[in-house]
């Protein structure tokens, strides 16, 4: 992202500490892990898993969910495609200060659409952004419904649902791809921690 000087008169103030610090005061490189797919798909299961993981470990974390971003940072957005780009730059916005901070960063949006994933990436640094999809069919989705909402979808209750009667773009050149329909959350949790080192 252009730090530099803006239309809107205002350019970066660089700190004294900078981010190269932070990190190795905290001794971790600072990544994104950004979990991508259906609602159902695991994201946030594997999020708190690797959250754990990471923690145990003795490393500094947050975890940024769809869910709970919305009750709050986000929730002025709905669902339609303007407010979910706005709703994933946000997001990306964030992991990339927490990245500055110093954190492991996990985060867990549908991020329905190819270009906001691209953007998120974009904003973060492709060096600090590792794209997990999670790849579970609609149909072992819609079969596990943890929070009753593709019923919903599917009688008219909720609107522009993602699997339903919205888009979801699955990713071209994602770094890792997990089926959630064959691997244990455990399996699952070893392939990224294993992406994770690799970096
Ligand atoms: S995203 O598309 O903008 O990335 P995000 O991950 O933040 O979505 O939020 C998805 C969560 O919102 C789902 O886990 C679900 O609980 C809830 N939700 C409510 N309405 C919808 C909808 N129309 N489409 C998808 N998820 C919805």
């Amino acid at each position: 992202m252009d730090q530099g000087a803006s239309p809107l008169n205002i350019s970066w103030h660089h700190g004294i500490v900078t981010p190269t610090t932070r990190a190795i005061r905290l001794r971790q490189k600072p990544i994104t892990v950004w979990f991508t797919g259906l609602s159902g798909s695991g994201k946030s299961t594997l999020a708190t898993h690797l959250e754990l993981a990471l923690c145990t470990a003795g490393h500094a974390t947050f975890i940024l969910d769809g869910d709970n971003v919305r009750k709050g940072l986000c929730r002025d957005l709905g669902f339609s495609a303007n407010d979910r780009t706005e709703n994933i730059r946000r997001v990306a916005e964030v992991a990339r200060l927490m990245n500055d901070a110093g954190l492991v960063v996990a985060a867990a949006l549908i991020s329905p659409y190819s270009q906001d994933r691209a953007m998120a990436r974009d904003i973060i640094g492709p060096e600090r952004f590792i794209e997990v999809y999670l790849d579970a069919s609609l149909a072992v989705c819609e079969g596990r419904d943890p929070k009753g909402l593709y019923r919903k979808a599917r009688t008219g209750e909720i609107h522009e649902f993602t699997g339903v009667s919205s888009p979801y773009q699955p990713p071209e050149n994602p770094d890792l791809t997990i089926n959630t329909a064959n691997a244990s959350v455990q399996d699952a949790m070893q392939m990224v921690l294993a992406e994770f080192v690799k970096r």
